[in-house]
């Protein structure tokens, strides 16, 4: 294997590049996920956007998360499309039908019919934050911003907590890859293979296979159509999220999409409490924090440590390791002892520290795992918007060190300026789409 050299990086060169690339994908109220792979908006991604913007100008950053929260569907949740005027994505809103089909969904913007983690609480802090340190007119529009979404924020994470986890059990529940924002990874592969699309299920044609010529960095067809089978089995319950929860053949309980619920629960109390949001939503907050953030500690592995996804259909914990198995240093919540061992993992040989990476950042799936594929999407590569995210978490939890370490290895990883979604973590190889917003975004705020 072709070992890449380390690559220099100057921060001023990136953030540069980082705000181009932001401003060439905007298209006036949202900017697009990728200017070709993903010319629409994508609701994590949007989050992550959000917070890069807040380094171009706080009310454009608000502008992004109220262009989301436009799309909110009636009963609370946060659709994963939100479609511009733009075609040039499949499934399109055609396929979902979601206008049509569900009591929900809003007529306009057209939306999907599923969700995605949910890390705008968090966005909405860091853009506070960044507004801060600004002008006046930059803490006005920030603080004006936490005003106008902290209740839709509250709606949503009620959404979460009623349908996802009806009983009550701390685990959030997914009823589609795509809802974790990690499609293919090993994690869902068990779940997956119970997917078995009818014979019914309308044709169709992929539209990221002309854009990404390799076909192994992309999901493979068999998995297309398993994708393409559950959004069938959603149109036939008129994504009623009860009857979802009850027919739909993929339901796993996602440790990491619970990791994020925990801290982004927290992050919106805090803020409640400071923005005088009604005391009993912000006490539901701080409830449901607390009980995803111990279900997730208790998800753990009794061999490896690492937190584990819950298969509701087959009734089986998921016992792949990946990096969503890191979920406890999201959310916190381990002894001190079992946090620092989580964290030697995260940083240790097989993982960031892994000999053979060119960056030590964390892979999606450990090189030492026999399902690693270093070019494969979420079965291996090097995804810069989750380094961010574990960066953070570090930083939130006071490892300030494990915090710096990787924000220096993901500039340097990302050090090529071609912003790309992925990294194949051996050679450093730029992956999927290029100019992608969110790697533009975490680096831009990791530059400024
Ligand atoms: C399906 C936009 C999105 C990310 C996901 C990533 C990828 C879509 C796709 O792109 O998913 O939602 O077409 O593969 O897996 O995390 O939000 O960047």
């Amino acid at each position: 294997v072709r070992r890449a050299a380390r690559r220099s990086y100057d921060v001023a060169d990136l953030a540069m590049g980082a705000a181009d690339v932001l401003r060439s994908n905007d298209i006036g109220t949202m900017v697009t996920a990728a200017p070709a792979l993903y010319p629409h908006m994508w609701s994590w991604d949007a989050a992550f956007i959000s917070i890069g913007l807040a380094h171009l100008g706080v009310e454009r950053a608000g502008q992004e998360i109220r262009t989301l929260l436009a799309a909110q569907w009636a009963d609370g949740m946060i659709p994963h499309i939100v479609y511009g005027d733009r075609g040039g994505y499949f499934p399109g809103p055609g396929r979902w039908g979601t206008a049509e089909l569900s009591a929900s969904a809003p007529q306009a913007p057209l939306t999907s019919g599923i969700c995605q983690p949910p890390v705008h609480a968090i966005a909405v802090g860091r853009i506070l934050d960044v507004a801060r340190r600004g002008t006046d007119a930059d803490r006005a529009a920030g603080e004006q911003l936490v005003r106008d979404s902290w209740a839709a924020l509250y709606r949503w994470h009620a959404w979460l907590a009623q349908y996802r986890d009806p009983d009550g059990t701390g685990l959030i529940a997914v009823v589609h890859g795509w809802e974790s924002g990690m499609d293919n990874s090993p994690r869902w592969d068990g779940p997956y293979s119970a997917v078995i699309p009818g014979p019914d299920l309308p044709s169709y044609v992929r539209l990221d296979r002309e854009l990404v010529r390799d076909g192994a960095e992309r999901p493979t067809d068999l998995e297309y159509d398993r994708y393409l089978w559950l959004i069938e089995e959603m149109r036939r319950a008129s994504y009623d999220p009860v009857k979802v929860y009850e027919t739909c053949s993929f339901l796993v309980a996602d440790v990491f999409v619970s990791a994020i619920f925990a801290v982004a629960s927290d992050v919106l109390a805090d803020l409640g409490d400071e923005f005088g949001a009604p005391a009993e939503h912000v006490a539901d907050l701080r409830r449901w924090a607390a009980r995803s953030r111990a279900a997730v500690a208790a998800s753990r592995s009794p061999e490896t440590g690492l937190a584990r996804d819950y298969d509701r259909r087959a009734g089986a914990w998921i016992d792949v390791e990946t990096l969503a198995g890191f979920a406890p240093l999201i959310c916190g919540g381990l002894d001190a002892d079992a946090e620092r061992a989580l964290i030697e993992t995260l940083h240790g040989p097989h993982w960031a520290g892994h000999p053979d990476l060119v960056a030590k950042v964390p892979p999606t799936v450990s090189p030492d795992s026999v399902g690693f594929k270093s070019r494969e999407y979420w079965r291996g590569p090097q995804w810069p918007v989750v380094s961010w995210l574990f960066g953070w978490a570090h930083a939130r939890h006071g490892h300030t060190a494990q915090a710096e370490a990787l924000r220096a290895e993901t500039l340097s990883l990302v050090g090529d300026g071609a912003f790309s979604e992925y990294y194949e973590p051996v050679t450093g190889e730029a992956l999927g789409s290029r100019r992608q917003s969110w790697t533009a975004a975490v680096i831009l705020d990791w530059c400024t």
